[in-house]
């Protein structure tokens, strides 16, 4: 018997498989298009034909695939051979649909943990790796010291939802900024600035900025509001240029307007002297019936 089966050998299935390996763990390995399973077999895994006979092979199971609907269709395929075995589920998804899927892995009778991979493939046995873990306790607490090989583990606790509601949040911050390099390098592409050399202002700036996310977090969470240096009515004047600029430049203002129309909205709602994080409430909306 393997020690662990990885289910996905994508960049990032590959990348836990191939340190897995490393670290001296015996791996059964999976994936639907079977030639990406053919350099790790030379380097010692065990390529399995099918979802359930690498789900046969470990106690515990690694799936690490582009989304649900392909956890779904292989967990599936392996159901009958799931019993007593541990899954961690390393696919990006939705709280919602990480409380089905721990339902449904739990019903096949194997605990089930799920986990937000919080590192690109490269990064993952190295220094800065890092995942996200939430679910069954006991079942992480005995995978531990192997899922240790992969990454530093946080354990969230037993809501299975939120490692995914972690990696949402995080991930949103990522978007957010590389959205703002993309309109950076655009807007500096139009006047053939070349943006390697101003990637490191882009970098000096960001430093300054993340510093402040500690108190804008505290301001959100307690609802104190110290008096701002940088008011929202000021920002929102500078967001106003940011889209004059950039139309005058011929640049799309799609990733810039709906931070703009924010603090208008603040604005108008009468927080133009607060800060930013007085505009927090106002991206709460009410659940729609339809679903959107
Ligand atoms: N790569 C990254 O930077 C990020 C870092 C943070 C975590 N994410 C998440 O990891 C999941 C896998 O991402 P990936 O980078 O490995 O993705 P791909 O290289 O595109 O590989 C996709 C694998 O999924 C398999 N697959 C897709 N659909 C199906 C299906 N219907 N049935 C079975 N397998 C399926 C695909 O198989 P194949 O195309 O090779 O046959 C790959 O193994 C993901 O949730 C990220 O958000 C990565």
């Amino acid at each position: 018997m393997s020690t662990i089966s990885v289910l996905g050998l994508g960049a990032m299935g590959s990348s836990l498989a191939s340190t897995l390996l490393a670290a001296g763990h015996s791996t059964t390995v999976w994936n639907r298009t079977s030639v990406r399973a053919r350099d790790l077999a030379t380097r010692g895994a065990t390529a399995a034909a099918s979802p359930a006979e690498a789900a046969a092979a470990s106690p515990l199971v690694l799936v690490c695939l582009l989304d649900y609907t392909a956890v779904r269709e292989v967990l599936a395929a392996a159901a009958a051979q799931l019993r007593g075995r541990t899954v961690v589920n390393l696919t990006n998804g939705t709280p919602a649909e990480v409380a089905a899927m721990a339902a449904w892995v739990r019903g096949q009778g194997a605990a089930y943990v799920d986990g937000a991979i919080m590192v690109t493939p490269e990064m993952i046995g190295g220094p800065h790796a890092s995942i996200l873990y939430s679910g069954t306790r006991d079942a992480y607490t005995t995978h531990a010291a192997i899922l240790g090989a992969l990454a530093r583990g946080s354990f969230l606790g037993d809501d299975d939802t939120h490692a995914a509601l972690h990696d949402l949040a995080l991930l949103a911050t990522m978007f957010g900024m590389f959205g703002g390099v993309l309109h950076a390098a655009a807007l500096l592409t139009s006047a053939r600035v070349p943006v390697a050399g101003v990637a490191p202002m882009i970098v000096e700036l960001l430093h300054a900025m993340v510093d402040l996310v500690p108190e804008v977090a505290r301001q959100i969470d307690t609802g104190d509001a110290p008096p701002p240096t940088s008011n929202n009515h000021m920002m929102a004047a500078g967001l106003h240029n940011i889209l004059a600029g950039s139309r005058d430049a011929g640049v799309a203002v799609d990733l810039v307007a709906p931070i703009a129309a924010l603090f208008d909205r603040g604005v108008a709602a009468g927080l133009g002297a607060r800060d930013i994080s007085a505009l927090a409430p106002l991206l709460r909306v009410p659940a729609r019936s339809d679903g959107v």
